[in-house]
């Protein structure tokens, strides 16, 4: 992969110095910082403001356009050129400091669902509503694009959780999406974590969807009571709320949309945990920041590793989950 342009910011650079300051990038409010508009590859990829004060990568690429936010370092967009958007991405979805966005690609870590044993932490962990900084920004000889986004423990990190760490989110955007979450152990003690690459996939009728991979994988419903199950020989289908935790399966996964025909491929490695999730009619009424018909338009097919097979990495350890998602048959990842 030829590098046409790298754009680094980290240590003593000023975006480092204000996120020092605990200011948020999304309060920065009127203006993008002078060192990530350095970063910017104009007409291909460049930080902007949204109409909430946040700040995101808008990618436009010849290959796909993408957006990705700093909070949470969040992929709400990708749509390879000539394609349907593959992520769905909820039009009630609060975009607020502190809470996370609803659909795209939120990032679970360092736990996945409730914190056994501290039912005041967040659900799904932090990591998803705090922001990132850059570290860089990269474009190829094929005008793909790479950003990385990090998070580092912090005071506030701390508070809820007691370990040193580093995580870094790799962003491939070009006819697929590549997503790596590294996550490096930078204290002095063992840590355990859980994490997923929770991705809403925008389908035309979940009622008429297949998800293929997870033939006869053992899960544990979440609709009922964290329940022991099999998946039969058939393709998953949507026939009512759907939340499956599926252990052990390294498998790649192929969602089919029965109305366009579209296949869109999940392939991953680094993950022994699918989950599989649609809220159905009466949840989706339930949630505030989504709306009631938005059931029929998504599925969850996240990229995780949860329960059983949470992963604990001594100091100075690291450890990468990464999925590769495109419209039709994909690369290996
Ligand atoms: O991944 C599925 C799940 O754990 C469901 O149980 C459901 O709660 C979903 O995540 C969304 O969680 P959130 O905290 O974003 O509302």
């Amino acid at each position: 992969m030829g590098e046409l342009g790298i754009c680094e910011v980290g240590g003593d650079g000023v975006v480092g110095n204000f996120l020092g300051l605990g200011i948020g990038l999304s309060q920065i409010g009127e203006m993008i910082p002078s060192d990530l508009q350095a970063m910017n590859f104009p007409g291909l990829a460049s930080f902007e403001e949204d109409d909430h004060g946040m700040i995101r990568l808008a990618i436009t690429s010849p290959k796909a356009n993408a957006q990705i936010y700093l909070h949470g370092a969040h992929i709400v967009h990708f749509q390879p050129i000539g394609v349907a958007p593959v992520l769905f991405l909820s039009e009630e979805s609060g975009f607020v400091s502190g809470q996370a966005i609803r659909g795209g690609i939120p990032i679970c870590f360092p736990w996945f669902g409730g914190r056994e044993g501290y039912p005041e932490s967040p659900a799904h962990g932090f990591a998803r509503t705090m922001d990132w900084e850059v570290e860089s920004l990269s474009v190829d000889g094929d005008q793909a694009i790479l950003v990385i986004l990090k998070l580092e423990s912090n005071e506030a990190t701390r508070a809820e959780w007691p370990h040193e760490f580093v995580v870094r989110c790799h962003v491939f955007v070009g006819m697929w999406l590549v997503m790596l979450l590294e996550v490096e152990n930078t204290g002095e003690s063992e840590m355990t974590f859980e994490e997923a690459l929770h991705t809403y996939f925008a389908v035309e009728d979940v009622r008429e969807v297949l998800v293929r991979g997870l033939e006869n994988a053992g899960y544990r419903d979440k609709t009922d009571g964290l329940a022991s199950k099999m998946q039969g020989a058939d393709p998953l289908r949507f026939t009512g709320e759907t939340d499956r935790i599926f252990e052990n399966t390294a498998a790649k996964c192929e969602i089919e949309d029965g109305v366009t025909g579209r296949r869109i491929t999940v392939n991953k490695s680094g993950s022994l945990t699918t989950v599989v999730w649609n809220p159905w009619i009466e949840k989706a009424q339930k949630m505030k920041d989504f709306g009631d018909e938005e059931w029929r338009r998504m599925v969850c097919v996240e990229t995780a590793n949860a329960g059983v097979n949470a992963v604990t990495i001594g100091p100075g350890q690291k450890h990468s989950i990464r999925v590769v998602i495109s419209p039709g048959p994909s690369p290996s990842p």
